[in-house]
Parts: structure tokens; sequence; C-alpha cells
């Protein structure tokens, strides 16, 4: 396998680490000197550029890590040239040129980290929220849609993790302000994409292969694909997506392209198996990557955007934010054509506004006792074998059960047939983890048409999957929407304190999953 080696790894875990600190500086300038972000343009954008770059198995590659570094300590030096007060934090002040003194430094600040258990488990639970929110944002940005009020939030909890007198409640109230926030992060990608693209339909999706070369592109972010694709018209090459990219073929805009061929295998982790198959170049846009498995696999791998691994092609954009793919289609043409691997096709694009327009049917099939309950099962797949919960969970629902997904969780029960009732699809698939959005907006309306004074009285269960920052976001968003009963799994997140995770208990009654069999007992009989 042509991996990244056990000791590289550490050194980009520890330059993210590294990175994250500086933001806090920058952030500590920001808040003392009372500065107005509004005026912060490209501060503000390496911000959340740099949040993104540190979230799981997005960024490898050590070499852009310490650029940012670099980077970001000139900002932040230039920004502390204006200000009047002289007292920062370290944050605000260290040097480390070279990479030994970076790793260093790195390593001095996880000695100095947080002794108390549960404000350290509380404070990397909002910093995980931070990362998540950003990369949301990121793709909002990229669509030219901004918010004074997130840019602000971001560096106000920034700073609170360099402040030693916040107490465990203080971190309790900031962790639902959080929520909030990612609850703003998504209704902004949300428009930005429906502005963009218009509003996801129903759709069918060929999930088999064509006889023309082919690029593969993955990750969420729709403004890549959309220049991908245009990029591409003409030029005899097909485009697929992989996991998270595809819901965006639910979307209308993407529907013109006649290139714009189907989806290519399954969630992130199945990478190692479905690339050296698939045979032309792969573009990453976001997470997830996985350490391809030899040289001939990596050198048709190019990255954009936050992500990156060492030795691939990492593609820029220009000053108009335009990105030059044809070395990427240039490669393509030289290829074979992808070998199928699955055939037919799954429906998707159940998003909010698609929801709404059903909305008549959806809701006489509740009052009729068709639908007896939704599941809401959104979030991240993962290769543990402890996953296999969910598809066995999904298998064995009773029929008269809807499960209401977004994320790459899906692939988990989306190809496994599981019928309609009454033309209602018994898996609707909203998009992208951030789409989870959508489900929230959907569980809203259904509350305000049964006129319920509480969301937790809807015939409406929540069993999410988690694995990186953002599905901490959206459990984050969803406590702050006052949803109860979570079950999260496979396990619980591991930066959960005991105390922490008995206040997730008793507050918002979230608990880890059991058997396939028993939680569904559970689930119905409540
Ligand atoms: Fe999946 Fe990485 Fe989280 Fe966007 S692609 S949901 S794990």
């Amino acid at each position: 396998m042509s991996e990244v080696s056990a000791e590289k790894l550490e050194d980009v875990a520890k330059l993210q680490d590294l990175l994250i600190y500086t933001l806090k500086g920058i952030a500590d300038i920001i808040k003392k000197e009372n500065m107005d972000t509004k005026e912060l343009g490209e501060v503000n954008h390496k911000v959340i550029e740099s949040l993104f770059m540190t979230i799981t198995n997005a960024n490898f590659d050590a070499a852009a890590l310490e650029k940012q570094i670099d980077e970001l300590i000139s900002l932040r030096d230039s920004l502390k040239s204006k200000a009047v007060s002289g007292d920062f934090h370290d944050a605000a002040s260290y040097q480390a040129g070279s990479l030994e003194e970076k790793l260093e430094k790195a390593a001095d600040i996880g000695v100095l980290s947080t002794s108390d258990e549960d404000i350290r488990s509380l404070k990397e639970m909002n910093v995980y929220g931070l990362k998540g929110m950003a990369a949301y944002f990121h793709h909002a940005l990229n669509l030219d849609k901004d918010s004074d009020e997130i840019t602000a939030y971001i560096y106000d909890a920034l700073t609170a993790t360099l402040d030693d007198s916040l107490t465990v409640d203080d971190w309790v109230a900031r962790t639902l302000k959080t929520g909030q926030y990612g609850v703003s992060v998504m209704a902004l990608l949300d428009q930005a994409n429906t502005e963009a693209y218009g509003n996801p339909q129903i759709s069918e999706v060929n999930i088999g292969v064509r006889k023309n070369p082919a690029i593969l592109i993955s990750g969420h972010d729709l403004n890549d694909l959309e220049q991908l694709l245009e990029q591409t018209i003409d030029s005899g090459v097909d485009v697929y997506t992989h996991s998270e990219m595809l819901p965006a073929h639910y979307y209308p805009a993407f529907k013109k392209y006649s290139h714009f061929v189907g989806n290519y295998g399954n969630s992130w982790w199945k990478q190692i198996d479905e690339f050296p198959s698939f045979h032309g170049p792969i573009l990453f846009t976001t997470n997830c990557i996985v350490p391809p498995r030899n040289e001939e696999v990596k050198a048709r791998i190019f990255t954009t955007g936050a992500s990156g691994y060492p030795g691939c092609t990492h593609i820029t954009a220009d000053e108009n934010s335009k990105k030059d793919f044809s070395q990427i289609i240039e490669l393509a043409k030289t290829l074979d054509p992808p070998d199928e691997i699955e055939s037919g096709t799954i429906v998707g694009g159940f998003a909010h506004n698609q929801i709404f327009e059903l909305a008549d049917k959806v809701v006489n099939a509740v009052k009729s006792g068709a639908i007896k309950k939704f599941f809401v099962m959104a979030g991240c797949d993962g290769r543990m074998k402890s996953r296999e919960y969910y598809t066995r969970f999904a298998s064995n629902l009773p029929d008269d059960t809807v499960i209401m997904t977004a994320g790459c969780a899906k692939y988990r029960y989306n190809k496994l047939g599981l019928g309609d009732i009454g033309g209602i699809p018994r898996v609707l698939d909203a998009g992208q983890c951030n789409d989870s959005y959508s489900l929230a907006v959907t569980a809203l309306k259904l509350q305000e048409i049964f006129e319920l004074d509480d969301l937790n009285k809807l015939p409406i269960a929540f069993n999410i999957a988690w694995y990186e920052q953002k599905a901490v976001i959206v459990l984050l968003a969803l406590l702050y929407l006052g949803v109860k009963n979570i079950h999260l799994g496979p396990t619980l997140p591991g930066f959960l304190s005991p105390n922490v995770a008995k206040v997730l208990v008793e507050n918002f009654g979230i608990s880890g999953i059991g058997t396939v069999e028993e939680d569904i007992k559970l689930f119905m009989e409540s």
C-alpha cells in the first residue's frame, strides 16, 4: 500500500494541532483588540480553510500543513503589528520556523493542554464542532455565501478555548451555542446550494457504467463539481460521483450534463477496493481520503481545496476562484473506462423542498397508520465491523417505517431494496451530511402540521452514526433544536469524558446502541 508512514501520520497530527493553536492566537488578537472581523477577509478565509484542513481524512500532506502554519503566523504577526495592547497569549506570539521547531512546539502545547478531564472533553467537542462548521462554511463561501455572524462566532469560540476561568457549566452552554451556529451554517450552505443549483428533486441515479474514459469526483464541494462538469463538456470524458458526492445528481442544474453519468461505488472507505477498477483519475474535493493501495492508483489521485495527499497533484484556484482541471481531463483520455461493479439505479433527492411537495401524502400515510414511525439515520459510515449494525437495523425495521437519511451512513442501507409505502420510498435520502439540516427542517414542518408543542412528540426516532467532526456539528445542531433521545453509534465518541457523557445522557437522553433487536423494540415502543 502507498501508505504514509506511521511517523509521518504522527507529524501530520501534530501539525494540525499547531495549526489550530495558531488560529487561537489570531482569535486572541482579534478579540482583545476588538477588531472588526468584517474587515479581515483574507484572514477569515484562511482561518476557515485551516480548520477544514484538520478534519479527519481530509489532508495527509505535512508540507501543505507546514506552509499553512507559516502563512497563518505571518497573517497573525501582521495583525499584531496593528495592535495597541501587548498582552497576548503564547498562541499569538510563538515562533517556529523549521519543521523540527514546529513539531517541538506542537509537543509543548500537547503537554500544556487542559488538565480537568471534563473541561478538556467539552473543549474538544466544541473544537470538533468548529471544524465541522468550518467545512460547511467553506463550501458556502465557495458559492459566495458569507456570514459575519458565523465568522464572529468562530473567533469567539476559539478564544474561549484559551480562557481557563470557564467552568463546566459555561462549556455546556457554549456547546449549545456551537450547535446554534451549526444550524446557521447548514442553513447557509443549504441556501448556497439551492440558489446555485436548484432544489433537490426525486432522482434515479445510475450505478452502472458506460464505455467512455472517465473522472471520479469525491467529497462534498458542489462548486468544484460544477467547474469539472463545465470543463469536460464535449471532451469525450464522463464524470461519475463517489461517496458523499452522490447527492449532486439530485440537483436540477447538474441534470443538463449528459456526460454526468452516475455514481460509482459506495462510501468513502470502500475506495480502497473501488478505485483500482475505476481506471480513471479521481478528484478529491474534501474528506474522506484513504491512503491509496498502490502507486498506480496514487498517480491518478488529485486533490483540491482543503484536501491533500503527499505526492498527489493539488489543484488550486486562481484569483477569480477558477480551477483548471485540464491535466485531470487529459490524463483521463489516456486511461481505460471504468469496470462495471454494479448496475441499476438508486433513488434519492428527498431534501426539505421535495418532502414539502409530498407533505400531503406523508401526512395522510401517518394519519392512516400506514407509516408508524420515521427513523432519522443520518451521519457517517466507517469501516468497522460494528457498523454492520446499521444494515441489520434497516433490514429488520417493520415494513410500516421509513428511514430518513443524509451523509455517507446511507450506504449501509440504500441498496437493500426496502420498497415503498404507498409510493413513498422506505429510504428517503436527503443528501450529504450537511443536508441533515433538511431532515431537521422536515421534522419542524411535521411538528407544525401536527400542531405539536414539542418536536419529541413526533413519531420520529434518531439513530445516528458518527465518525468525523462534521457529524459532531450535526449532533450539536440537533441538540440545540431540542431533539432528545438520540442514539449515537457505533460507539460513543472517545472524547466524551464519563461526566460529560453523563450530562448528555441526563439532559438530552443521548445513548449508545445495543443489539438490533433490542433497539428496534425500544424505538417502536417509545
Ligand atoms: Fe462521510 Fe467522510 Fe462523515 Fe459527509 S465522507 S459524512 S465520513
